[in-house]
């Protein structure tokens, strides 16, 4: 039973307490992944739910910050290599962009392609992406701009393809798939951008102190970063967290070549979500996030696996990152 139907049949009293529960319908979802998360053991929250309007400005804000190297390598290397990128993927392109945030990254791309046929941006956070796209579209008025509201982890419809299809995937949020969940990924994309292709970036496995300074910053605006789910719970679940009784606790697992993001309770705490009670022991940790990392032979292996004919990859000096050309056959 979804949360929005338990506060129906809960009746009028239970409503007029559970207010904030009878939420739109994304933030339902929002509501009722929140529920399911917190009753399994170990707790989880799916990552998706930290884009919200406060979570992705904080997003930003790690995109510049000094440790966090993947947003700044990777603008690089597709300022540095747009041309050779466009030729791979040739003329009257349709491009689906997949959780599209600030749009930022497209924009070397659009400027190389030669007479790309449409943009697609696909992002889970609506009114952010709407924006963003009235804005591209000033600059780049000749273009055919398409932004799909949607959570491209789950199927999306999309309209019928105005051409060949090619999906670009940049940022290594590929890497918050477990690597079967990711296969299962690209498989689907291979299907749905067949006769074209994917241009996907892929953060690299390196160094566990580099890894580990890029998820836990000096600043802390990663901690406020996956913070947020717990302060965005207490907005919209009619939740009580004490911000201040958890912890942000990142790292890097060198055998699973992943870094694991958590929510450490500092003490025995009671916390409510849209009434019903949780209880959170000293030291229990609310898993968040992983966040995969390859080497350039493991991954394209794992494209390969799904179905695509791995291509081009560029990769900068230091090897920190890497963009994949995936063409699907
Ligand atoms: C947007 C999923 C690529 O995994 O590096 C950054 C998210 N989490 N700092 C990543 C993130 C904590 C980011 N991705």
């Amino acid at each position: 039973m979804s949360a929005r139907a338990a506060v129906a049949t809960l009746g009028r009293a239970a409503v007029a307490t559970l207010g904030r529960c009878e939420a739109p319908a994304f933030e339902e979802d929002f509501v009722d992944a929140l529920l399911a998360g917190l009753r399994r053991m170990p707790k989880s929250i799916p990552c998706k739910f930290f884009y919200d309007k406060e979570g992705s400005l904080l997003f930003e804000k790690i995109c510049a910050l000094p440790e966090y190297y993947p947003t700044r390598v990777e603008l690089a290397l597709l300022n540095g290599n747009a041309d050779a990128m466009a030729a791979a993927i040739g003329p009257g392109a349709e491009i689906v962009e997949f959780g599209a945030g600030a749009s930022e990254k497209i924009r070397p791309l659009l400027d190389a392609l030669e007479s790309p046929r449409a943009y697609l941006p696909i992002d889970i956070s609506g009114s952010y992406l709407r924006s963003i796209a009235a804005q591209l579209q000033m600059q780049y008025p000749a273009l055919v701009i398409e932004p799909i509201i949607g959570d491209f982890t789950r199927d999306v419809a999309l309209p019928p393809p105005g051409g060949r299809r090619v999906g670009f995937f940049p940022g290594s949020t590929i890497g918050n798939f477990e690597p079967v969940e990711a296969r299962a990924f690209l498989a689907n994309a291979a299907r749905m951008l067949k006769g074209g292709g994917l241009l996907i970036g892929v953060d690299l496995v390196k160094d566990p102190s580099i890894l580990h300074a890029a998820y836990n910053d000096g600043a802390g605006v990663t901690a406020a970063f996956n913070k947020n789910l717990l302060a965005r719970a207490n907005r919209e679940a009619g939740a009580n967290f004490d911000l201040d009784q958890f912890d942000h606790y990142g790292f890097y697992n060198p055998l699973l070549y992943r870094i694991e993001i958590y929510l450490v309770s500092r003490k025995d705490q009671r916390v409510t979500v849209c009434g019903r009670t949780f209880g959170f022991s000293e030291g229990e940790a609310i898993h968040t996030e992983y966040s995969h990392k390859y080497t350039v032979k493991d991954f394209r292996s794992l494209a390969q696996s799904a179905g695509f004919i791995p291509r081009n990859v560029w990769c900068d000096q230091n090897r920190l990152f890497s963009i994949h050309w995936l063409e699907a056959p």
